[in-house]
């Protein structure tokens, strides 16, 4: 208890000193929130390159101004290492690092494994340690616990260990840390206690929650039905197509039901790396407890059938329309990421459309402004001007990504054919305009 009650003061006077471990798109802003706030706060990374960036005051994550930031690193506020030494100082360890599948579409907690192993050597009393990766349920008890009990210290009244999941949704202006609620569930209620007392400290609304494993569970729950409900509409529209009714205008008129509705888009595929990559994380686990998830597999299978969906109707409008063979026919894709105005190209379905229409023979170029070059394959690419003449030079124009800088009519109007996966040209009618 005495432990306990040390570190709540010392959080709720913000003398504790807090140690973000991995700073990408969670993990920069969340320590920098914390250094804001009057915390002492250092960022740890292996990347010397990022380390550089921040001790320079150069942020290199587009919702961390670097103003902002070179004014926290000159206040000694914030600080970054590469060394992990400094974490045996800090009284809060937040793992954010990433947690990609492997090869074989399996969970990859390697990360989490290595910065365990740190912390595991650097263990002393009065810490907390929180895992924000998003992972499936049970890594924090079963993965993380074990590693530091072998210190022989107790967790809940030496050290205290928490999940919590990032919500980071990069690019939201509406959204930032401190306005999105944070949940946090720990081995033991003081765990929790003491969790939900640090994040109290920055962000408005922190929800505790029974056990880590819920809270790892939360997260699960939050991206499974996104992609299930993606994977939903995308199987609704091609089946739309069929019936002869326009998904998109069903979607906005479902849209007006004020309760018991939440929109989805069809679009060319799921990109990203957590709508298409934690799911997995729920049902590999799951299997290994013997329950099929069968929904996630369901929605990724008919989420990752969608590049070739589009592909295949690309080119049935070329010869449609054009009475062209794909094999000779030039084609722009417009936008390369892998969601509106974001230049993240990881998992993106249009860089799997680009290479199908290119293993078809077709002559592919993309535009994209928040993607200046990108290597398809061993061939690299660059992002093509969308002058008047580069959009009359080529017989199709793909729109697989809904950039807002993209000007609708000098698109409609400079293009011979124009394939619309995102709606983008919505209320422009004309005949060169065909829809997903
Ligand atoms: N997509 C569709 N149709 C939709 C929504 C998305 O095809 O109706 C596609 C997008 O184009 C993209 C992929 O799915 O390729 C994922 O899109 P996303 O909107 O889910 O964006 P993400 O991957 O950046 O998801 C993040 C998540 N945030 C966290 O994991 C912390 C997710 O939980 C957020 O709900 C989401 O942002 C958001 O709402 O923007």
């Amino acid at each position: 208890m005495k432990i306990k009650n040390a570190l709540l003061r010392k959080i709720k006077s913000k003398k504790a000193k807090v140690a973000v471990v991995g700073l990408g798109y969670v993990g920069l802003p969340l320590v920098c929130e914390f250094a804001a706030r009057g915390f002492s706060a250092v960022g740890i990374d292996v990347d010397p390159e990022k380390i550089r960036d921040i001790r320079k005051g150069k942020s290199y994550i587009g919702d961390v101004d670097s103003k902002g930031l070179a004014r926290l690193v000159k206040s000694g506020k914030l600080s970054a290492e590469s060394d992990f030494d400094v974490a045996a100082e800090a009284d809060a360890v937040i793992i954010c690092v990433p947690t990609p599948l492997n090869r074989s579409k399996d969970p990859d907690i390697s990360y989490i494994l290595a910065v365990t192993e740190q912390i595991e050597k650097r263990i002393r009393p009065g810490q907390l340690v929180v895992l924000e990766s998003t992972t499936y349920p049970g890594t924090t008890e079963e993965v993380i616990l074990p590693a530091l009990v072998k210190s022989g210290l107790v967790c809940g009244r030496d050290f205290f260990l928490c999940f919590s999941p990032e919500r980071v949704d990069p690019g939201n202006p509406h959204f930032k840390t401190r306005d999105i609620p944070k949940v946090v569930g720990g081995i033991t209620p003081a765990c929790t206690e003491v969790g939900k007392a640090l994040y109290a400290q920055i962000i408005r609304q922190v929800f505790p929650v029974s056990t880590s494993r819920t809270a790892e569970m939360t997260k699960l729950l939050e991206n499974t039905f996104r992609i299930v409900n993606i994977g939903l509409i995308n199987e609704l529209a091609r089946a739309a197509e069929s019936l002869g009714v326009n998904i998109w205008e069903a979607v906005e008129a479902a849209k007006t039901k004020p309760f018991g509705y939440m929109p989805f888009y069809p679009g060319p595929g799921i990109g990203g790396h957590c709508i298409g990559i934690d799911p997995l994380y729920l049902s590999w686990k799951a299997r290994l407890h013997g329950e099929e998830l069968h929904f996630i597999e369901l929605a990724r299978r008919m989420n990752a059938e969608m590049p070739h969906y589009v592909v295949t109707q690309a080119v049935y409008a070329l010869n449609q329309k054009l009475g062209k063979a794909v094999s000779r026919s030039k084609i722009l894709i417009l936008g390369v990421s892998y969601k509106k105005d974001v230049s993240d190209v990881r998992e993106s379905p249009a860089l799997d459309i680009l290479h199908e229409l290119k293993e078809l023979g077709a002559q592919v170029a993309y535009h994209d402004p928040h993607v200046p070059e990108l290597s398809e394959g061993l061939v690299r690419m660059k992002s093509l001007p969308l002058t008047d003449a580069v959009l009359r030079r080529h017989d199709l124009v793909l729109l697989a990504t809904n950039h807002t800088a993209f000007n609708r009519s000098r698109i409609v109007k400079k293009s011979r054919l124009i394939y619309d996966t995102r709606n983008f040209f919505q209320g422009i009618r004309s005949q060169k305009l065909v829809r997903l």
